[in-house]
């Protein structure tokens, strides 16, 4: 059967213009957290293919999103590469030896190595597939080298990057040799996913506002692009997603070949669709924060459709939602997507 979702990035024609939200397994979710509170701790429920799975379907069960997201991190890329992350509560996640110098980088696994340590990722992806409908498309997911190698120099979120950057500055060639590795462990984890069976990538750069325009390309887009040539060489038929997060002045350079352009909500879809709507279909937009208001939902999701009309589009937040939206507002985004674009 064809995959409205899949259909879309494509840029085929669709009956309705399909959504999804990213994040949208999550705390909003009553049901995510008793779950989460079964499995202990975040990590133990990446681990656990069969609650990461029942995670996974929450979404596509209980608010109608037309694609499922696999439920996992981005972190457990650098976790197995040998970095040792933990999860904080109300701090967020931490590595407690982060890379300083050539030395800890060559003491990191690589490639295949790496990669074959997530088979707890590739189980989840199996039992999703036994279960999600037919109809509905299974979204795999990484981070850019960039966004993960943020964490692994930083050891934990950062406001400023400022180690980060010292590296960007002081010692460009290390930066270049931590991107090069995490990108050759990302193109075989995304095979992996592959075969496993999703089916669509989107490639997370939600740290890419962190870099000045002109050195965007050269420290995580041409990564990305890297890891897009790979997987696109080898299959076609399998649809990615690029998220580059905050960067509108980064629209006029984007070059590449993959199907579908995150818009983040600080970015005008009429910039979007103007720079690069021939080129790529586009998904995005609505500020995440919308969702606390139905009517400010229906505004936004109205407008969108206006700009966008009724192809070459997947609707989706420009950011991941928050743990304070009600459910029943989630619901809302969601039909009124559906509602708005639907053909006859
Ligand atoms: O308390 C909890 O239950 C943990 C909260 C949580 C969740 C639900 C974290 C911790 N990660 C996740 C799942 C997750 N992470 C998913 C699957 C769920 C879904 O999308 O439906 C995905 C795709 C991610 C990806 C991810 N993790 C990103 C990129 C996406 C984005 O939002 O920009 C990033 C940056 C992370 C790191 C991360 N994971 C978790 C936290 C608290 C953080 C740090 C964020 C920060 O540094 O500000």
């Amino acid at each position: 059967m064809s995959k409205i979702f899949v259909d879309a990035c494509f840029g085929k024609e669709t009956p309705y213009t399909p959504v999804w939200m990213m994040r949208q397994a999550g705390r909003y979710l009553p049901e995510y957290m008793k779950v989460r509170a079964e499995a202990g701790n975040f990590l133990n429920l990446c681990h656990d293919p069969k609650k990461a799975c029942e995670v996974t379907l929450q979404p596509v069960d209980i608010v109608g999103v037309d694609a499922a997201i696999l439920f996992s991190d981005i972190l457990v890329i650098p976790d197995e590469m040998g970095m040792d992350l933990e999860f904080i509560k109300g701090e967020g996640p931490k590595f407690n030896d982060p890379i300083k110098d050539e030395s800890e980088l060559e003491r990191l696994i690589g490639g295949d190595e790496a990669a074959s340590k997530l088979t707890y990722v590739y189980e989840t992806i199996k039992l999703i597939k036994e279960q999600l409908a037919e109809d509905k498309a299974l979204i795999g997911f990484t981070g850019a080298p960039w966004t993960l190698a943020t964490y692994m120099i930083e050891g934990q979120g950062t406001k400023t990057y400022n180690i980060c950057k010292k590296m960007m500055y002081s010692n460009p060639e290390l930066l270049h040799k931590i991107l090069a590795k995490v990108t050759e462990v990302v193109k075989l984890y995304m095979e992996k996913q592959i075969e496993a069976g999703i089916d669509v990538v989107q490639i997370f750069d939600s740290w890419a506002a962190a870099i000045e325009p002109s050195k965007y390309d050269e420290f995580s887009w041409k990564y990305m692009v890297e890891i897009a040539d790979y997987l696109k060489a080898k299959y076609p038929h399998i649809p990615i997603i690029m998220f580059p997060k905050g960067i509108p002045s980064f629209l006029d350079s984007v070059y590449g070949n993959f199907d579908v352009f995150g818009v983040d909500w600080s970015t005008p879809m009429t910039l979007a669709k103007e720079k690069l709507g021939d080129r790529y279909v586009l998904q995005g937009n609505m500020e995440p924060c919308r969702l606390y208001s139905k009517e400010a939902t229906t505004t936004s999701v109205e407008e969108i459709q206006n700009i966008m009309g009724t192809s070459r589009h997947i609707f989706n937040l420009g950011h991941g939602i928050l743990p304070d939206v009600p459910v029943e507002n989630a619901k809302h985004f969601v039909s009124e997507c559906q509602r708005v674009s639907r053909k006859s």
